[in-house]
């Protein structure tokens, strides 16, 4: 132990010299901080996915991330509207399927469109598509096909868009899409190895889900059927809106079971689509989606859950998958995955 004239002394010739005696455990002399719109996810170590799931979840897997920035909100149609106004830019929906590459098809069959959900009636049976069908003319403006419109929906996230639309947006922003292992840490909240980004118990008002028998009727006793503008449901620890449901998001990783290529690395993401496999459409890389729908429901997905994945083709355009960014703090060196 020092005396404690010593210690005085010092403290008192700091003063008088203009300095400090720091702390052991001295802060960040220009604490993080994030582009508007966007909130500061600390990183650190956590366990990807989750056992006793699905199987494409599980094993889970040790993960280190360096901080970043992650937006609070998914991308809406008010966002994307300035970015097409600016730029002109054409999604993949819009675009006709280009015939040399399927000259099989005829003209019509090669139009513009996107995937739509439309509810079953009432005893017509689930195939295989579950009430997805391909309507053309069907885009980010027309969500549902010609007739439909975005004009009331300003504020709910945009939808049908591919993964390079996703991309475009981004990078015209200046921006990123996050890693898998991004998004899913920030989804959780701050929260370990919980099942919900709120906990380990299920809340309907606590998301934009689907309540009811899927695929025929959506009750909407979280007040939303379709499509909510987004920030409608509380945040998450991180200040984070809609990671669970409303709609899915892009991650920028391709798809492969499990996380045994992310396990025990720091800012791991799967950049390689040589890599990428769906077991259930082997030979099509695939994206990875995040976070659940409109659509998800207890008995038939209840995918909102952070651990919860899918597969997507990246050309695919859907009604019910959209995007948020992702960036690198403003005052910290580039030292990760964006
Ligand atoms: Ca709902
Ligand atoms: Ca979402």
């Amino acid at each position: 132990m020092f005396p404690l004239a010593v210690v005085i002394g010092v403290l008192v010739v700091s003063m008088l010299l203009g300095t400090h005696v720091q702390p052991a455990q001295a802060l960040p002399a220009h604490p993080r901080s994030c582009p508007e719109g966007m909130a500061v996810i600390p990183g650190g170590t956590y366990r990807i996915g989750a056992g006793g799931q699905r199987p494409e979840e599980g094993p889970p897997a040790k993960v280190r991330l360096s901080p970043y920035c992650l937006a609070t909100h998914e991308v809406t149609n008010r966002q994307f509207a300035a970015f097409v106004d600016a730029t002109g830019y054409r999604t993949v929906a819009e675009r006709p399927l280009p015939a040399d590459q399927f000259p099989d098809l005829s003209d019509g069959e090669r139009a513009p469109g996107s995937l739509v959900f439309r509810p079953l009636v009432p005893e017509e049976p689930v195939g295989p598509m579950a009430g997805w069908q391909w309507v053309a003319g069907a885009d980010w403006r027309h969500p549902e096909g010609p007739g439909s419109s975005i004009d009331d929906r300003l504020d709910h996230p945009v939808v049908q868009v591919a993964y390079e639309d996703a991309e475009a947006y981004a990078a015209w922003r200046g921006a990123g899409l996050p890693s898998e292992a991004q998004w899913e840490f920030a989804a959780r909240g701050g929260l370990r190895d919980q099942v919900f980004g709120w906990g380990d118990t299920w809340d309907v008002n606590r998301a934009n889900t689907w309540q009811g028998p899927f695929p025929y009727r959506d009750s909407a006793d979280d007040g939303h059927a379709g499509t909510a503008p987004v920030g409608s449901y509380a945040p998450n620890g991180y200040g984070l809106y809609d990671t669970t449901g409303n709609v899915w998001e892009w991650t920028r990783d391709w798809f492969a079971p499990g996380h045994r290529l992310l396990a025990d690395r720091r800012d791991p993401r799967l950049d390689d689509a040589g890599a990428s496999s769906d077991p259930r459409e082997p030979g099509v890389a695939k994206h990875v989606i995040k976070g659940g729908s409109f659509l998800c429901s207890p008995s038939y997905c209840s995918r909102y859950r952070p651990a919860a994945r899918e597969a997507e083709s990246p050309d695919t355009g859907t009604s019910h998958i959209g995007f948020r960014l992702a960036a690198q703090p403003l005052n910290q060196p580039i030292t990760s995955s964006l």
